[in-house]
Parts: C-alpha cells; structure tokens; sequence
C-alpha cells in the first residue's frame, strides 16, 4: 500500500460508527472510526456521506481534520475487507475536534498486512533449533505454563520475574491491568515484578500520596481557569499536545478571560502567566512566548536536577513575605512549621544552587502566589512531569513542590491542582502487590536471580536505566537456554521443559517470554512470543489525566490469533489450572481459578467493577468504590466524553463524575488533613556526580513531538522513519564545532555505565556542555549511559547523566531524509 495517498474516499452514510479514545498519550483525545465495506463510498453531499459535510464546495476552516494517513483498509478473520476512517470528534472536550501528528495516524497503524502493522505478531513463536519458527497457541501455552509450574513448584514464586505495563491505552486497560495483574499477584503470588517504566514495584508518585494528594486532582479546563500556570519538567506540547493546545494556549492566548471572570466574580482577572521549569528552553517555551507575549512567560532554566532548592527558596521567600494561606494552613494540614524549617533556604542560596538569577526567583513568586490586586490568591496550577518523576530525588521533589503548593493553597480550588501530566492514559485495576516494593528487580536479575522472565508490553532493552548491562546479562543467560533448546530432537513437551529448566536452575540460564504487539528488540534474546491485541481490537476502558474513562470499542479483528492481554493472562491461569487439576492439588486449583472470562469485559466486571472484593479497590483510577456504578453499556453511551473518575451517580441515563479532588479540604490521609514533608536540599547524587566531575556533557533526554515511545510502530512508519531514523541528540553548536561534529553526522555517547550512537542535531538554545537526546529509540539506546542510581523508593533518575562525545562519521542517508530546520518555531 502506497504511504502516502492524494485521495481520501467517503465513508457513506450507513458506515458503522464508534468510539475510540487516542492511546498515543495520556490526554486521550476523542476520535470517531467509521467503518465500511471497501467497495463502497459516500457522496460529497451532505446528506451522502457519515461525515454530514458538504464536500461539493471548500469546507469552512477546521470543519473536519482529515488526512490520507485517517484512513486505511482493513481485513478481518473472515476475509472481508473495509475501509476505515479515524477522525477527531469535534463534541470531545478533550481535544475539542483537534488530533496531533501521532494520532492522526491512528488509522494508518492499524493492523494491515501491507502497511505499518505488517511486522506485527500474527501467532506465537518459540525460538527451537536456533530459529524463530510459529506455532500454535496450545503449544506455546503449554511450554508457558509448563515451565511456570515446574519452577513455581521446586523453586517457589520468587524466581518468576515479570516487567509488565500498569497503564491505560495500549498495553494497559482496566481489563488488562486486571487480568495481569491478577495472575501475577493472586494466582503466582510473585514478588519479583517490576514496571514497564521503572526497575521496581512502586509509585511514580510515593511523596505526594503520602502528603495525601492524588495526582490527577483537577480537570483539564482548570487550565482554562488559572491565573498562572507552573509547568515543571514538561514540555507539553510534544508530549500532551492537544492538553496544551486546546486547553493552556486559549488562556494563554486571552480567549478564556470572560469565562474566568465569570467563574470568579470579585476577583482581579488578567492575562494568564506561565512560568516553566526546565533546563532546557523546550519548544512548548517558544510557542508559549509566541502566543501569550514574551512579558506572560518566566522560564527559570535551573540547572539540571536542583528542582528540590527552588521551591525551597520560593517556599522560605513566600513565608517570609506572608503570601501563605495561614488559616488553610491550619485547618487542614499538619507538619508546616517542621517542613518550613528543614526547607529553609534563602533566595540567594537557591539562585546560587539553581543559576537563575535573584530577580527571576523573586518576579516567579510575586506572579505565583502574591496576592492579587483584588486581594485574592492567585489561582495558580501546578503541572509537572518526567522532569521531576525521573529526576534528581523524586521524593525529596515532589515533597518540596507539594509543600510550596499547599502552603499557597494552590489544590482543591478550581483554577488550581497539583498535577502530574502524565504519560500513557490510567488504568491500574489490581491486586495488592505480594512483594516489597524496594526489590530492584533489574539488579535482581543482573545478579541472576529469577529463572524466568516475562516482558509484558515492555520492553526494557530500549527504556531501563543501566540499559547495557541489563541486555547484556539477559543475552547471556538468554543464549544458556537457547543452547540447551537447539540441543532438543523430538523432544516432548515434559522433555523440552526439563531441558529448560535445567538450563535456568542449574547454568545460570533465563527463560525469557515477550508478550507483545511486536518482536521488537526483546526478540534479540526471547525463547517465546504471544501476540497481543491493542484497542480498536478489543474493548477496552481506561481515564485520562483528568480522570476521564472512556470505553474504547473493539471494530475490528486483531492480526492472526492475536489475543487480548487479559484473555492471555487468563489462558496461562486456565492451562496452569488444568494442571494441577490433573495433580490433585486442590489448593493450587483455587489460586488459578476466577479466570473464566470469555471477553474482556468479563475481566472489567470482575476487576474495575468489583472494588468491594478485597484488595481489588484500583489505586490510581480512584474508581474505587463506586465501580460498580461503571458499566460497558454505560460508559458506551456517554461517548467519548465518558465520565471523570470517580464516579458519583447514575442519573437520568448519565453517569456523574467529579471534576476536581479536595474541594472540601477532605485529603487522603488517616486524619484527612493533608501532610506537610521535610524535604532538604541534598546536592546529586553520588554515581551521577562523579559522571558529571569526569564527562564534559549532560545527556538530558526524553521525548519527540512525532513519534511514540519506542517506535514499536513508528519503526514501520516511513512518516515516523525517515524524520528520526537515529536517536537525535541536540547540541549547541560551539560545544559541536569544537569536537568537528555537523547536524547529521553519527556520534557516540559513552561514560562509565555504557556506549551508544546517536545523531548530532544542532541547536542553538541548548546550552553549552548540555545536549538532549531523544530516548527509547531502536536506533540508539540512550538507557545504555544512564546511571542504576534510585532514589529510597527505587525509582531511577532518568534525566541524570553525564557522557562525552565522539564523533563517527556521517550517514549520507539520514542526511537525506532528516530535516535539521530547528524545531523551536522560530529563526535562527
Ligand atoms: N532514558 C530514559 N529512559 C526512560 C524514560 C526517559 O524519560 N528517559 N522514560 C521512562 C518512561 S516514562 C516510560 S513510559 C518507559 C517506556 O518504556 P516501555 O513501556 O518499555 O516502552 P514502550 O514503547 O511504551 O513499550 C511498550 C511495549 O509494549 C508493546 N505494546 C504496545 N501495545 C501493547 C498491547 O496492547 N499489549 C502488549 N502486550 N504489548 C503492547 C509495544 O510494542 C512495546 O514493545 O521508558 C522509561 N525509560
Ligand atoms: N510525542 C510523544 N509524547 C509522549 C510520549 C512519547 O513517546 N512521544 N510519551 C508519553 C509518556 S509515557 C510520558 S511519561 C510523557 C513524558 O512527558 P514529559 O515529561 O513532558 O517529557 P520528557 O521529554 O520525558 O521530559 C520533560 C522535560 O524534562 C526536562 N528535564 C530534564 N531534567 C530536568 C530537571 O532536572 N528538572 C526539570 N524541571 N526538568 C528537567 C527535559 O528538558 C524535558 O524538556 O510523555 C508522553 N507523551
Ligand atoms: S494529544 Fe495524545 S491522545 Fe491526543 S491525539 Fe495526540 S497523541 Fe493522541
Ligand atoms: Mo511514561
């Protein structure tokens, strides 16, 4: 199929419509599939076409976003073939008719044979007599559960490790965070878990839950609202683009100033202010100053990973000026005087630390939290995201962000939140965790604990910290099983899982499974492959960064015999069953039971809906106990606005959510009153410091506007392909000149933890000895010179590493089809 098509056809009037929520980013922006039998075609008349539009003449401006890549053709298992068509849905308030440049590509990644999805696994695959060979589901189930059990049964639940995704959208779910989560935790009962995105067990979020405040606090059209708006370690445009767009840039732009005098009668309303917090001047910056005016934006670019002595220098200065909500303060907190004291820390220590400027510190707290002319509080929104989450100390950061918040009163008052912005949508419905969440699993494993190892809709040969030597290991005690596995002839299945077994308990072997849409890069080292199915395949809920659930339906088939990631956790719990029903051993038949699910909605009844059953209460949907109000048929009705979490009441044919959390002061605490925490300035750390004393350049890394994570799909995608075919690594251009590297040549990133490749991108607003390297790539893993460093809860320092360069030499190729033009919107 050709990539890139001039003509787009119709879908006629009777085309089958239904929802679909983007899961290319938190936001979740509302999109319409319509679906129709490939040799038919609507008219350009309105009354002819699903659309409603009149094509004979030129359509007003933005009536419809569509493009050749919102369509494609579609097979499914019966044969028969449709077009489809995905567009944004104008009535969604999240995204308010826009897409972005990954999900305006939903339709031309969807499964077809010729197309991006042409790599996807169509069944399961072992690797046997050193080859990847399919085969069939019973088979692959049996060599999985076979091995499980054998392992489970001599050598306990501890040596069955699993990476596995615990987010909605793609690789997630409600459905599917339940049904794997219920066969690790309550079947299994394994410890050794860790997430898709970080080496361990935990929250992304430890301090601000125990100060008593959820994350996801407020609602998108609080942006609208506010006064000031402090983003911290996001650059939301590439990464929650329609957030942005359709929510921050009209407050920005002054096109919500009626709505904010009307929401607060009374009060001095002005121009909305941002101030962002970044080291980096990112391209949301310079789109920020474009549309609210250079005199609306403050960018305190800190140096990298001091976030912890800013807002302790704002906090101490703001008390000082006594700009702090005393009565909030005392009603309804605990803890201030001490975390007063143990932050304290004076406007010119924190300009020493940070490197902003006295002046810049003190015109960030007069526009944040001095009172206004009216008297009133500034309403002022907290965002933040893997700036901080993956920063230096994300406890000690969240901690001291929250207590400058709180002190200000900036959460439970509209306007306002402390916010994350997030990643991929929510979507956590499991049972409690059997483990400690301290385990760090990586160095578990690289220590060669665990026998077995499940990659479930993760893949941390590209994105985990240490990335090098983690594959490295995995490779080696990977390749002592694959040799054993060659060495079979006939074997039986009870034969093949002895071999197996004996590779991993006795040479230091590990089994490792990839359960995925793709081979991907984990193929390298895997013995076992179970394809999955992703939304538009299933149904399939999951809540934004406001809290919104949707229900993403199911309009066509999976690839092959691609199943869902519930179903998939429910035929391993099924076959284990089997097995022990075969032994006898009743006790063990009743952990693997509760899995007779014959669709993913019966995983979504009985785990979202079922939050009165022990321990199944969802921790980061808030669904909580009022799940049971939430059903398919339900959500389906309210569309693709759905509901915000956590849902009130079922009236009048409509489900009723909350729009903002706190508003009566009530936090989630023992007391309810939300906690104040200690949260002293602590300088870097060790490891990542003694980079920094050897290596000449920080590797800040992180995302890009046009792709997605890995490039699972993109690596597919020509659009996705040709503009990044290489991690990119910006850098300044005098930091270049010096070591004789252009835009488009190969350079290699390498210090005391790893080596990897990349491609120079000069750019002027990096600043010397700083470069930003685009994460995750299956061409260059910047993972690989990331540092094992973790703060006391295990979660890693991403952002933190610093490496020198070298130049390699220039791939005529990529100089080809890579764009260097600066991304910053701006002239050069
Ligand atoms: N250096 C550095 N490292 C980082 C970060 C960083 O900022 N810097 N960020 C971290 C963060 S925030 C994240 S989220 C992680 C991302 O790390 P991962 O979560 O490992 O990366 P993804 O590409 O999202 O991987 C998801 C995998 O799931 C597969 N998949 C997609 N949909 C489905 C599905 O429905 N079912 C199944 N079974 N599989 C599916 C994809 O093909 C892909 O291989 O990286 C982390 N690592
Ligand atoms: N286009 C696109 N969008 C995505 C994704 C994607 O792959 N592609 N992935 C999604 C996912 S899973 C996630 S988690 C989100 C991440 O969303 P974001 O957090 O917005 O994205 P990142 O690029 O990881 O990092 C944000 C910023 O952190 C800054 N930073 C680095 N060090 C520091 C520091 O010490 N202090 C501060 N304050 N800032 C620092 C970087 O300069 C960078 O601009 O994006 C989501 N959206
Ligand atoms: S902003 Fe996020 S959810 Fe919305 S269309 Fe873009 S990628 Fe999809
Ligand atoms: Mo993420």
């Amino acid at each position: 199929m050709a990539t890139n098509k001039d003509r787009v056809a119709l879908p006629p009037v009777n085309a089958q419509r239904t929802n679909l929520t983007c899961h290319f980013c938190i936001v979740g922006c509302g999109y319409h599939v319509y679906k129709w039998p490939e040799s038919s075609e609507g008219g350009r008349a309105p009354g002819e076409n699903a659309l409603g539009l009149d094509f004979r003449k030129q359509l007003p401006p933005l009536s419809v976003v569509m493009t050749p890549n919102m369509q494609n053709t579609i097979a499914d298992r019966d044969g028969r073939r449709h077009n489809i068509m995905i567009v944004p849905d104008k009535q969604c308030s999240v995204n308010k008719g826009l897409s972005s440049t990954r999900g305006g590509q939903l339709a031309k990644v969807m499964y077809n044979p010729d197309g991006v999805g042409r790599a996807r696994l169509r069944s399961p695959r072992v690797y046997v007599s050193d080859q990847w060979v399919d085969t069939s589901w019973d088979d692959a189930l049996a060599l999985y559960a076979g091995l499980t059990k054998k392992i489970l049964d001599r050598d306990g639940p501890a040596a069955l490790a699993f990476d596995c995704f615990d987010h909605g959208g793609a690789g997630g779910g409600f459905e599917n965070t339940w049904g794997t989560g219920k066969l690790m935790f309550t079947a299994l009962k394994t410890p050794l878990v860790r997430i898709h995105n970080r080496p361990a067990y935990n929250s992304e979020c430890h301090a601000t839950r125990e100060m008593g405040i959820g994350e996801l606090n407020n609602s998108y059209e609080d942006a609208e609202l506010a006064d000031v708006i402090v983003a911290v370690g996001c650059n939301s445009y590439e990464t929650q683009t329609n957030y942005f767009l359709a929510h921050w840039l009209p407050n920005l732009q002054g096109q919500t100033m009626d709505k904010r005098k009307q929401r607060f009668p009374g009060e001095s309303v002005v121009a909305a202010k941002v101030i962002f917090v970044d080291p980096r001047r990112t391209t949301t910056i310079a789109i920020a100053e474009q549309a609210a005016g250079k005199e609306n934006v403050l960018h305190l670019d800190i140096e990298p990973g001091t976030d912890i002595a800013l807002f302790n220098g704002l906090l101490t200065y703001v008390v000082d000026q006594g700009w702090h909500d005393k009565e909030f303060i005392a009603t309804y907190t605990t803890g201030f005087d001490a975390a007063l004291r143990a932050n304290k820390l004076s406007l010119d220590e924190c300009s020493r630390i940070t490197g902003v400027p006295v002046d810049k510190l003190r015109r960030a707290a007069e526009w944040a939290y001095k009172p206004k002319a009216s008297g009133h509080r500034p309403h002022t929104m907290h965002a933040y995201e893997k700036g901080i989450i993956w920063g230096n100390d994300n406890y000690l950061i969240q901690s001291a962000l929250v207590d400058l918040v709180l002190a200000t009163h900036n959460v439970g008052r509209r306007g306002t939140g402390v916010v994350r912005m997030g990643g991929h949508q929510e979507g956590y419905a499991r049972p409690p965790y059997p483990g400690n969440s301290k385990i760090y699993v990586d160095q578990e494993i690289i220590r060669g604990k665990g026998l077995m190892y499940t990659a479930w809709g993760a893949n941390p040969f590209q994105t985990t910290l240490n990335a090098q030597e983690h594959r490295a290991v995995i490779l080696r005690r990977a390749g002592i099983v694959r040799e054993a596995i060659a060495r079979q002839r006939g074997a039986s299945m009870q034969q093949m899982v002895d071999a197996i077994y004996d590779a991993v308990k006795s040479k230091g072997g590990l089994f490792l499974v990839n359960i995925n849409l793709y081979p991907t890069m984990l193929a390298d080292g895997a013995h076992l492959m179970l394809p999955a199915a992703h939304p538009g395949e299933m149904n399939l809920t999951s809540m934004n960064g406001e809290r919104r659930m949707r229900l993403s339906e199911r309009f066509m088939d999976p690839p092959g015999t691609a199943r869902p990631d519930c179903l998939i956790a429910a035929d391993i719990a099924n076959t284990l069953k089997r097995m022990y029903e075969a032994e006898g051993k009743q006790d063990m038949v009743a952990r693997f039971s509760g899995f007779d699910w014959k669709t993913e909605e019966d995983a979504f009844n009985d785990g979202f809906r079922q939050a009165g059953q022990p321990g199944a209460v969802p921790i980061d949907s808030q669904g909580g106990k009022t799940g049971n109000l939430v059903t398919f048929e339900r959500l389906r009705a309210m569309g693709n606005n759905g509901v915000q979490l956590p849902a009130q009441a079922f009236r009048d044919g409509k489900l009723i959510g909350t729009e903002m959390l706190y508003m009566d002061g009530k936090f989630d605490t023992a007391n309810g009153k939300a906690e104040f925490k200690p949260a002293a300035w602590p300088g870097l750390p060790k490891p990542v410091a003694d980079q920094k004393a050897k290596y000449h350049f920080w590797i800040n890394n992180g995302r890009v506007n046009e792709v997605w994570q890995t490039m699972y799909h993109d690596q597919y995608n020509e659009f996705a392909r040709a503009r990044v075919p290489m991690a990119y690594l910006e850098i300044n251009p005098e930091d270049a000149r010096a070591l004789g590297i252009n835009s488009g040549d190969v350079v290699e990133v390498y210090n005391d933890y790893g080596s990897t490749y990349a491609l120079a991108y000069l750019e002027p607003d990096i600043k010397r000895n700083q470069t930003f390297m685009q994460f995750g790539h299956y061409n260059g893993v910047m993972g690989n010179v990331t540092t094992p460093w973790t703060d006391r809860n295990v979660v890693p320092y991403y952002k933190g590493t610093w490496a020198d360069l070298r130049r390699i030499g220039s791939a005529a190729d990529f100089k080809e089809t890579v764009s260097f033009k600066r991304r910053r919107f701006e002239a050069t």
